[in-house]
């Protein structure tokens, strides 16, 4: 198990280390396969990094929660609602571990909140695509949850440790959560055709938005070679699609639904499955707020966040009537 780079060269020297030393201890550790830790000193680059894409991790949770939230009032027995319910929670919670992570990096959380509010943070393509019918909740479940496991469990060896430990929980979740989903759809395709046709429409409507989840071609992908370097990133967006791939067709045989890709097929050379390129113009498009439901999950969000007003006010209020009282304690 790798550890902490927990002494910098600073700790306990008299004099103030110097930049080089610094950024030779960073390298140090990032080539052992160390952790880099909040009290560590780390290049303003790295942190920006982290910054950039642990909030947009956090965003996509948050906003993860409508399409399939959208279902909670109208899911077809108690057992699915209560399924359901503990799912989107469950991400709510992810979400939570996720700011507590970029907070350690010196990010400010009603910041970052501002930023997602205002379109000038991202969030993940995948949730501005609409959920029409029961069949999507499955659908999000087995694609959009194994896309995530494909993509968060070499994370949770990320070279920053608050990060990294965050997704262990985060992993542990997504696992269940894909399982449930796996679990909804087999039970839909042993019922009527009228439910098997509905998870078929839902597999052909979120294949494709799922592959670009794992975000634009290696050649195009401008952040992954140094996020590579830096160990914050353990694979390429196109290997981790491969592994999606690869990983979710023998599921989709197992299911009985077909993957709508004319060119999905073995390559025993490879040992992988050959696949159709996505419209990677369609992830784009979505990523710049062209996507079918980005105005209308940026609209949601803002409502959610000026509603939750009355409770942050009651939080800070609680906080200096704590505060005060500690001071006249401490006065007594
Ligand atoms: N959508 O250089 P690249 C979940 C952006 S939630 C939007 O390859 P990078 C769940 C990218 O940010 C799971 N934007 O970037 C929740 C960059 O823009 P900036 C969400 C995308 O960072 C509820 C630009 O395009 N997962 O599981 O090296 C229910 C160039 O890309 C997308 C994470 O957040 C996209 N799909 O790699 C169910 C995982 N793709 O910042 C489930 C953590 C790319 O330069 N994040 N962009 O302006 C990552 O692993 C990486 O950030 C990415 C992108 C693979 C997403």
């Amino acid at each position: 198990m790798p550890s902490s780079a927990s002494s910098s060269p600073g700790d306990t020297a008299a004099a103030p280390p110097r930049e080089p030393d610094l950024q030779a201890h960073f390298d140090r550790t990032i080539a052992r396969d160390q952790r880099v830790e909040p009290r560590d000193w780390m290049p303003e680059g790295y942190r920006r990094t982290l910054i950039r894409q642990i909030a947009q991790h956090a965003h996509s949770e948050i906003i993860g929660m409508q399409p399939e939230g959208a279902w909670i009032t109208r899911a077809p027995s108690l057992r699915r609602k209560a399924i359901l319910f503990a799912k989107v929670q469950d991400e709510a919670g992810h979400g939570l571990y996720l700011y507590s992570a970029a907070e350690t990096l010196g990010a400010d959380r009603d910041d970052l909140t501002d930023r997602l509010i205002e379109g000038r943070q991202k969030y993940s393509s995948i949730f501005n695509y609409p959920t029409p019918t029961f069949a999507d909740v499955g659908v999000i479940g087995w694609f959009v949850d194994g896309a995530a496991i494909c993509n968060q469990v070499p994370l949770c060896r990320s070279s920053y440790g608050p990060y990294a430990r965050a997704m262990v929980r985060v992993c542990k979740e997504e696992s269940f959560h894909q399982r449930q989903g796996y679990e909804l759809l087999r039970t839909m395709m042993t019922g009527t055709q009228a439910q098997r046709d509905m998870v078929q429409d839902a597999v052909d409507r979120w294949w494709w938005p799922s592959l670009m989840m794992f975000g634009p071609p290696d050649d195009d992908s401008p952040n992954s070679a140094q996020s590579m370097a830096w160990r914050i990133k353990r694979h390429s967006n196109d290997e981790l699609r491969q592994k999606f791939v690869d990983m979710t067709v023998p599921q989709a045989e197992k299911l009985g639904v077909t993957l709508p890709d004319p060119e999905l097929k073995w390559n025993e050379e490879r040992g992988h499955h050959d696949f159709g390129t996505p419209d990677f113009s369609e992830l784009m498009r979505v990523i710049k707020g062209d996507g079918p439901c980005n105005a209308e999950r940026m609209a949601r969000r803002r409502t959610a966040h000026e509603e939750g007003a009355w409770v942050r006010e009651a939080a800070a209020a609680h906080a200096a009537k704590q505060a005060r009282r500690e001071e006249k304690e401490r006065a007594a």
